[in-house]
């Protein structure tokens, strides 16, 4: 891609502007610009929300791999395109080369078509952070076949749910793998779940950890004489741009998981330009994205957006905290990383610990930090900005979601003056709108409401696989003509937004509404604390009361927990006002997650309503057993 960045704020309102009034002149010259087509686009967008119905680069055909593989071959086949970092820091390196990327995707893709895989097939995708990981993804698309990535952490019924829902003929493992000091037995929940998933032909199974598992005759094959015996050249499929290029699936608030299609075209490009432009990538850069590819910041941000732009991209097997918690720090020291995008309950679990573990390292290479996946608290922020950015490396607080394929509120580093707590800015394209209740779009500065997204861009998902009608009603159905998000938001002063958190979470006490996302804020400030997480729960005069559970840096003993209370809620009554304040505080060990960070407030809506004998289905959490210590009142792990 050309080197043109975004370089002062004015800069960036101008081609904002320009994106505003004419958002088809500019994805179009974003489009000309920077990638192959084998054939030219008839028409830029078509599209009505009221269907809904979105349609970028119409008739345009073209194979993403080209795009991400091919078309570097010429002046980048001997830089690293995939930089692999193991479990085990004593294990080598891997350096893939877009030469050596080209080749096994090839033959990969070779592999699929061998085992009867064609365009528009699903295949379900369960593997840990290993290059084959990246290049299965890679390898669907270079035949048209479907990727339906499922995160190497959920159970074997979360996996068969998805499989089925996706009617995948093909699932790609393997025996086992590797997170910290532990091993996973992979197949083995493979084998669990595919019991239950009559369309599945073939179990592909990749070795890496070298454990005995069982082959099942006629269904199981092993990976890698079947790509030592495929030949390293496959054509692309030739692709529309509106062909689906993959399902991710993400929990909603109720029933089972939707599993987002993304299409081919408007996607790539999207997270080409984003990510060229968040991360002020230039050639020769190394960048990092601590995430994992089973989730959408990895297949937009690890995978696609960085190969788009013919960018070196880190692929980490591993966890933050082995062999201990300077992990993070030794690989960017490593590896020299320039850009580094991580998750705030990252930073948070790090910031619990001794800096040394930070200063250890020299981090003079990093020029761009990344923030994404919850609100970055105040503290978080200021921890990454001191200890890591020394003060001296922009922070993007990056706003997206599954849904929306790409960053959609963001700075842009060096242009955009950040502040803590807001993604501040819309990028190009974008076109945010805050809604009150009522359904009216509320206009002007230093207001709040729900964030909808007015006006269609490339990376939007187009449906939800096989349910169509869920799509409309869950994004397009709350406010007319418009994607509604789901999140609450407010605009400062200054026309930038703070995501205020989900808007089912917002509490309204006494006729106030609440987010949660402030009050945690206000909480983690003090010095005691590690995380929080606050719900409501009924209350005669306020309507609702907040319930904070809290986890101690050190639990410490209860005669104190006492005074901690007075002073977590002036602290409170500090950063927000009175009525803000807690009415009741829980310490507890842990706080039940999603395996992607979040917290799963529906369960301690519940613990704090004492209705637990109704938690629903717990066992996606990352730490299921935190939820009898927190419903107990203990403060002791289990
Ligand atoms: C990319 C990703 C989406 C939800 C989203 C919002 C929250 C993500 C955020 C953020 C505040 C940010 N979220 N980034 N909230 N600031 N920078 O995380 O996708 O897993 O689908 O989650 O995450 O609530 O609606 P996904």
């Amino acid at each position: 891609m050309s080197n043109y960045h975004i370089k002062h704020l004015e800069e960036y309102y101008q081609v904002y502007r320009k994106s505003i009034r004419y958002p088809e002149v500019f994805w179009e010259e974003v489009a000309e610009e920077h990638f192959v087509w084998r054939k030219r686009w008839d028409k830029v967008l078509s599209w009505d929300f009221t269907k809904p119905e979105v349609k970028w680069f119409e008739g345009a055909k073209l194979n993403i791999t080209e795009n991400c593989i091919d078309r570097h071959l010429r002046i980048r086949g001997e830089k690293t395109a995939i930089l692999f970092e193991p479990n085990n820091p004593e294990e080598d390196t891997q350096h893939i080369t877009y030469q050596q990327l080209y080749e096994r995707v090839n033959k990969f893709a070779n592999v699929l078509k061998s085992q009867g895989i064609k365009k528009g097939d699903r295949v379900c995708i369960y593997l840990p952070m290993i290059p084959e990981l990246a290049i299965s993804l890679l390898a669907c698309a270079r035949i048209g076949a479907i990727h339906s990535v499922v995160f190497a952490g959920f159970s074997a019924t979360a996996l068969a749910t998805r499989i089925n829902d996706a009617d995948c003929k093909m699932v790609i493992t393997s025996d086992g793998s590797y997170r910290g000091s532990k091993t996973i037995d992979l197949k083995g929940i493979v084998d669990e779940g595919v019991a239950q998933c009559p369309c599945v032909e073939t179990v592909l199974v990749a070795k890496r950890i070298h454990s005995e598992i069982n082959m099942k005759e006629g269904r199981d094959q092993w990976l890698q004489p079947l790509l030592d015996a495929a030949s390293n050249e496959c054509e692309p499929e030739i692709m529309d741009a509106e062909d689906p290029l993959f399902i991710l699936y993400t929990s909603g608030s109720t029933g089972k998981p939707k599993g987002m299609v993304h299409s081919t075209a408007g996607y790539m490009i999207y997270t080409a330009y984003t990510f060229k432009n968040v991360f002020n990538y230039r050639e020769n850069d190394v960048y990092w994205c601590t995430a994992d590819i089973g989730w959408i910041t990895g297949h937009s941000y690890i995978v696609y957006g960085p190969l788009a732009n013919g960018a070196t991209t880190v692929m980490f097997e591993g966890v933050p905290n082995y062999p201990d918690f300077g992990r993070f720090w030794e690989i960017v020291e490593k590896h020299k990383i320039n850009q580094f995008y991580t998750a705030p309950t990252a930073i948070r679990a790090l910031a619990k610990e001794n800096l040394d573990y930070v200063e250890k390292y020299d981090l003079s290479s990093l020029k761009v930090l990344g923030s994404v996946g919850e609100p970055i608290n105040e503290e978080a922020w200021h921890w990454y900005n001191d200890n890591v950015g020394k003060k001296k490396s922009p922070i993007v607080d990056t706003w997206w979601q599954t849904e929306t394929g790409g960053m959609m509120i963001s700075p842009i580093p060096y242009a955009t003056p950040t502040k803590p707590t807001y993604a501040t800015l819309p990028l190009p394209g974008v076109q945010l709108a805050l809604m009150d209740e009522h359904g009216n779009e509320i206009t002007g500065n230093q207001v709040d409401g729900r964030l909808c997204i007015k006006f269609p861009w490339p990376a939007m998902a187009r449906t939800i696989w096989g349910n169509h009608e869920r799509y409309r009603e869950t994004y397009f159905s709350a406010f007319k003509n418009m994607y509604f998000t789901g999140d609450g938001a407010l605009r400062d002063e200054v026309g930038y937004y703070r995501i205020t958190g989900r808007v089912d979470d917002v509490i309204i006490v006494s006729g106030h509404n609440l987010g949660t996302a402030p009050i945690e804020d206000a909480i983690n400030e003090h010095q005691a604390v590690a995380e929080s997480a606050i719900v409501g729960f009924p209350h005669d005069v306020k309507g609702s009361a907040l319930y904070g559970f809290v986890i101690l840096k050190e639990t410490g003993e209860s005669r104190k927990h006492e005074n901690l209370r007075k002073e977590i809620n002036q602290i409170i009554t500090e950063h927000i006002g009175p009525i803000a304040k807690l009415d009741k505080i829980q310490f507890t060990v842990g706080l039940p997650k999603t395996r992607s960070g979040k917290i799963m407030r529906r369960i301690l809506r519940k613990i704090a309503c004492n209705e637990t004998d109704n938690l629903g289905d717990i066992s996606t959490l990352l730490n299921p057993d935190v939820v009898q210590s927190i419903i107990d009142g203990s403060l002791v792990k289990k």
